[in-house]
């Protein structure tokens, strides 16, 4: 659709959704979505790459920018994670700032203005988890605003929220609405982010690693396409189908043994789960065919990385050339 084709009373508001990881940026940004687009799990540093989530409420267009949890840490693979989330605060209109509140809340800002080390743009706190506390009005929300104004001054207001029940999502989604400028759509296809299918088909396997995957394993593990190719129905009663081939790469051969399984027990468990939400995405059937491939320190290896969406970042320090 044109742009002089839109409603003229069109509104459109970017917001980047930042925080350590953990906090449930994904979480809220599904939760607003109404759909499981963006990958969630219990451990920390799942979400790897900067994307856009889109909706729409009445002529009000949000898209949200959902980000890596900014960490510390001077692993090669990390600091391009960290790139993402710091790039994820440039170029919107306002930063959704997300801080856990079962942990020390000022201590999450001070920790993150430390790691993003730049001034940021109008700021909202974001206090998650709210159904874990169970004396919410005893917190002295009021007072840890003030304070973290001394750190991120251009803090503005806080929300107390949770995606468990519901608290306060409601008057935030308003609130965006509110602050969203008149302007044409920038997805009025109806687009749900700017990712394509192959994008989240990896994170639908990265998903599935992080829930049945041990340990360390899930942070050692990257998936690649190989094969994506859609099937067009022959005749009118054919149904559109995909074939995809997806390799995961683990570090070591021991890893290789344990994501394929006993007589291939988990790597069928990941494709089977995998496939389900992959088709649900596809809104058709999908053909998964996954192998696993021992990529001695792909976390360290240019190729790998820029493959699977982590360009260099600006504290990259070491040259890797192509395997
Ligand atoms: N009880 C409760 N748990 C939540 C809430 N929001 C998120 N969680 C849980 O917190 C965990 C982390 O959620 P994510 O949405 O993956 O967090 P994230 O900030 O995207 O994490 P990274 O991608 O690792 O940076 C998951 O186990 C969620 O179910 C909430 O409102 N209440
Ligand atoms: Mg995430």
């Amino acid at each position: 659709m044109l742009i002089e084709n839109q409603h003229p009373d069109n509104k459109s508001i970017m917001v980047s959704v930042l925080g350590a990881p953990n906090v449930g940026k994904s979480s809220l940004i599904n939760y607003l979505l109404g759909m499981d687009l963006s990958i969630v799990s219990s451990r920390p540093q799942t979400t790897r790459n900067r994307f856009n989530c889109v909706f729409t409420v009445d002529r009000v267009e949000i898209i949200l920018v959902d980000t890596p949890g900014l960490h510390r840490s001077s692993l090669e693979l990390n600091r391009r994670i960290n790139e993402q989330a710091k790039e994820g605060a440039d170029g919107t209109d306002l930063n959704l700032l997300l801080i856990d509140l079962t942990k020390d809340v000022l201590a999450q800002i001070v920790e993150f203005q430390s790691l993003v080390d730049k001034e940021l743009g109008p700021t909202w706190l974001i206090f998650t988890k709210s159904d874990r506390i169970s004396d919410l009005d005893k917190l002295p929300l009021d007072d840890v605003l003030e304070k973290a104004k001394d750190v991120i001054p251009s803090i503005e207001r806080y929300f107390a929220i949770s995606v468990k029940n519901g608290d306060n999502i409601h008057e935030l989604t308003g609130a965006l609405c509110d602050h969203a400028e008149p302007g044409p759509h920038l997805y009025p296809g109806g687009e749900v982010s700017n990712r394509n299918q192959r994008f989240f088909v990896t994170e639908y396997i990265r998903e599935q690693a992080f829930e049945l995957l041990q340990d360390e394993l899930p942070y050692e593990l990257a998936v690649v396409i190989e094969e994506y190719r859609d099937i067009r129905p022959k005749t009118a009663e054919d149904k559109p189908m995909a074939h995809i081939s997806a390799t995961i790469l683990v570090n070591r051969p021991s890893q290789r043994a344990i994501v394929v399984g006993s007589k291939g027990s988990m790597i069928k468990q990941i494709g089977t789960n995998a496939r389900k939400k992959i088709e649900k995405m596809a809104g058709h059937p999908v053909h998964l065919n996954l192998h696993v491939k021992v990529s001695p320190k792909w976390f360290k290896n240019n190729y790998v990385l820029e493959e699977i969406g982590l360009p260099r970042a600006k504290d990259s320090t070491r040259v890797w050339r192509k395997s």
